[in-house]
């Protein structure tokens, strides 16, 4: 790393775009000597965070959420708001495709002095795709951004990462033709606190309000996530920016209201303690691995379990016994 950790503090303090980056990159960074350099910087920044609104973002591919992240941002910053746009993909560290800012550049909001767009981490630091965006997440409240944005990309695991991060979770919805509900699997409707219908125009409105009536009496089956908090559906349409303030109100309200149960507090305490039990694992191993006959066993047990010698979770367990004491 080029640059020193005091550069790069200074760098976030005064919202220097370059030097954010420079910062993201080395919390996104597998070396070990980068993740020393790291956590030393997220020492330093620790204080300045903990100040936006975090909103995850999901939807299917096509729903409109790059578009949604594009007019919404805009009406933040006409608000007075500084917004920063994140990416997760697991999908990313797998086949480092995917990446935000090659499908959508959100050209209008990227023109804005008071967005910053980050395209997703091409691969997760020792594969944890949601720790790694939060450490990028604390860099962005450091350097006084007010909202972060967090799009969800590829599929399967993404929405309870995103979910694992952040203090609102919108579901872009589109009509599909048939049945309404195929396809919206019952996980993501437990883990939405606002849904908005997209591309709703004259020609569609009945058969938004159709989805509307059945997702309503969907989420009438699932208890509720927050007590008191009536799931909002809402119609409107991303790219012609109708119905995006009706979303900025609910966002507001719902962030109210989980204040005033604690519950925001809460919830951030719940998801520090989840980051916390990934990194003590992450250390465990790293440290393990460190000497050369801990990092041959453990490719020994990996390569036994990949080839289903046995059971996966016994190897590791004989791996483990192997080092540490039982007692
Ligand atoms: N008619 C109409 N088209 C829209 C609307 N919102 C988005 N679109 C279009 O839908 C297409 C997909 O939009 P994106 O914002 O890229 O969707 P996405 O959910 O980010 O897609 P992925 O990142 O591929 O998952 C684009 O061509 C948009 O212009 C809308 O409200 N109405
Ligand atoms: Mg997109």
């Amino acid at each position: 790393m080029k640059f020193s950790t005091e550069e790069l503090i200074d760098g976030i303090r005064s919202g220097n775009k370059r030097l954010i980056a420079k910062a993201i990159t080395l919390v996104e960074s597998k070396k070990a000597e980068h993740r020393t350099q790291a956590e030393e910087l997220l020492k330093h920044i620790m204080p300045l965070t903990g100040n936006s609104i975090r909103v995850g973002i999901t939807g299917v591919p096509g729903a409109g959420k790059s578009t949604f992240i594009e007019n919404f941002g805009r009406l933040a910053i006409a608000n007075g708001k500084k917004v920063a746009v994140l990416a997760i993909d697991p999908s990313s560290s797998i086949n480092k495709g995917s990446i935000l800012g090659d499908k959508t550049r959100m050209e209008e909001l990227a023109k804005e002095e008071n967005a910053f767009i980050r395209p997703s981490p091409s691969s997760g630091f020792l594969g944890g795709v949601a720790n790694t965006t939060f450490e990028t997440m604390m860099i962005c409240e450091a350097a006084g951004y007010d909202y972060i944005l967090i799009e969800t990309v590829g599929v399967g695991q993404s929405e309870v990462l995103v979910s694992d991060i952040t203090d609102v979770f919108l579901f872009l919805k589109i009509i599909g033709g048939g049945d309404e509900l195929q396809g919206i699997k019952r996980g993501i409707m437990e883990m939405v606190d606002l849904i908005f219908i997209n591309k709703v125009d004259k020609d569609n409105l009945q058969k938004a309000k159709n989805t509307r009536l059945e997702l309503k009496r969907a989420l009438d089956f699932i208890p509720p996530k927050e007590k008191g908090w009536k799931i909002p559906v809402l119609l409107g349409s991303t790219l012609y920016n109708e119905g995006l303030g009706e979303v900025y109100t609910k966002i507001y309200e719902f962030i109210d209201l989980k204040n005033k149960s604690n519950r925001f507090h809460e919830v951030r305490t719940q998801q520090a303690e989840k980051r916390f039990e990934y990194w003590v694992q992450e250390y465990i191993l790293a440290m393990m691995k460190r000497s050369h006959s801990v990092e041959e066993a453990y490719l020994h047990h990996k390569k036994n379990a990949s080839e289903m010698v046995s059971n996966p979770s016994s190897e590791a367990k004989i791996f483990v016994e192997k080092f540490l004491s039982k007692d």
